[in-house]
């Protein structure tokens, strides 16, 4: 079964949104599997987003990623990586469709509530530097079989 990883950023944990975007992820169907509360040091979070050593907004995105707290997590499910960015919503939140996280709550592009990997080879990548792999709790629902 897919999964992919998702980070609830400072501006999210911030304004209360923990539980709201957890919800979102429980109704859709999805399953969770691993959970972190954390704030980033320098280091990890420039590894994290990596890919964007060489963008303008580089040091602007790792300053704000660790100037609070984050709520890491794994999450489960068929296809899950896109649908996760689906019910995300476009990079920047002006263009977000409502009905999606960022276009329901994020006004700005730096700080825009929550992280999603973008493919099957970031998930890898970005779950194997957050969780160790006891962390990953791997369980059966029992009551929703269908899902
Ligand atoms: P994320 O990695 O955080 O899930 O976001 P994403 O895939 O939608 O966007 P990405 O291109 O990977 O950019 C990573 C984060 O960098 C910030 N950003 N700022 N100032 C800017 O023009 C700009 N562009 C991107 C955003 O916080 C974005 O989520
Ligand atoms: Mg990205």
């Amino acid at each position: 079964m897919e999964r992919t990883y998702l980070m609830i950023k400072p501006d999210g944990v911030q304004r209360g949104l923990i539980g709201e975007i957890i919800s979102r992820f429980e109704a859709k169907g999805f399953t969770l599997v691993a959970g972190k509360f954390t704030q980033l040091t320098r280091e990890l979070a420039e590894t994290h987003y990596g890919e964007h050593k060489e963008r303008p907004f580089f040091g602007e995105l790792v300053d704000f990623i660790t100037s609070g707290p984050v709520f890491a997590m794994v999450w489960e499910g068929e296809n899950v990586i896109k649908s996760s960015r689906t019910l995300i919503g476009v990079t920047n939140p002006i263009e977000a469709a409502p009905g999606t996280i960022r276009g329901d709550y994020g006004v700005h592009v730096g700080m825009n509530i929550i992280h999603g990997s973008d493919s099957e080879e970031s998930a890898k990548r970005e779950i194997d530097l957050f969780f160790t792999s006891n962390e990953l709790v791997t369980y059966e629902k029992t009551l929703k079989q269908w899902i």
